[in-house]
């Protein structure tokens, strides 16, 4: 195998067409209950154990499962949740040294997404577009971290309290989307950490907030993906909204895996895009 694209489980993306590719699960642990997060996890099930338990955390993918994804290629390319809030990185990092000692003719890029979700969808499928367009694994990398630089996050969050349960965010920064009826929106910082940006009361106010933020950020054009904890009518809705205030019409919407349904919780919604279509450099 000469190419493959291996993420860990907070990309959402469990197949991907065209190029080979392995998704690593991380774990969600509820009381004495342990959902891995990978196509066939039960959500529901989850989701009623966590209404019923109090003790939740997550655990990230170990080194040997990153090593066991990467199977026999010749290249991998590793996507992983930002380095600031898990380990995920850094056991991607162990099994790429691991990996290279055993096989020194085989290499392993690691790329810290600084972000989640539907970010690192897009990152993904630029790297899909570069594999099959031929480019040697150099140049690949080489774009790829430029690619990164005009792709961002945005997300609404209507409760933060696992996210501060398990240290991710502060207890005040918590307290901001504690309110009834309030929903936080945020981006994912330059250094790849959950930034606040606005409270809204209300959908209408949460969507034009997200889509002012999106022209600030420069959209104008490019790639979006959405992904939604059971909230597929608010994310239809701003697609259409999107749709009528700029010029992007490659949207796709998803339903969240386990681990980002864990901590966008209820009702949570993520958007990647990229600025302008196809944006390299
Ligand atoms: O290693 C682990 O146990 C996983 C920890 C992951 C913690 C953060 C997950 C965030 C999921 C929430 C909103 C978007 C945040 C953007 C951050 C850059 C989604």
């Amino acid at each position: 195998m000469k190419y493959k694209i291996v993420s860990d489980s907070s990309s959402n993306v469990f197949a991907l067409e065209h190029v080979p590719f392995a998704s690593v699960p991380l774990h969600i642990i509820v009381g004495e209950e342990e959902f891995i997060d990978n196509e066939s996890v039960d959500l529901r099930h989850m989701e009623e154990a966590l209404s019923s338990c109090t003790s939740s955390s997550t655990a990230c993918p170990g080194t040997g499962t990153w090593l066991e994804a990467f199977e026999d290629a010749e290249t991998v390319f590793c996507v992983t949740i930002t380095s600031s809030l898990s380990g995920s990185y850094a056991s991607a990092m162990m099994a790429k040294e691991e990996y290279e000692k055993q096989y020194p003719d085989r290499h392993v890029y690691v790329i810290d997404s600084l972000s989640t979700g539907p970010e690192m969808i897009l990152i993904m499928e630029k790297l899909q577009e570069l594999i099959l367009s031929g480019l040697d694994r150099n140049q690949i990398f080489q774009e790829i971290q430029a690619y990164t630089q005009h792709t961002h996050l945005l997300f609404s969050l209507q409760s933060l309290s696992n996210l501060a349960k398990n240290g991710r965010v502060s207890k005040t920064v918590a307290a901001l989307a504690g309110i009834l009826g309030i929903r936080v929106v945020g981006q994912a910082s330059s250094k790849g950490e959950l930034e606040m940006l606005s409270k809204c009361r209300g959908e209408q106010c949460t969507l034009s907030c997200i889509m002012k933020c999106m022209g600030k950020l420069g959209y104008t054009n490019g790639r979006i993906r959405i992904a939604h904890n059971h909230n597929e009518e608010t994310a239809r809705k701003l697609m259409l909204q999107i749709q009528e205030t700029f010029d992007g019409t490659d949207i796709e919407i998803i339903q969240t895996g386990a681990l980002c349904s864990y901590y966008a919780e209820k009702g949570g919604l993520l958007i990647g895009f990229e600025e302008e279509k196809g944006a390299v450099r």
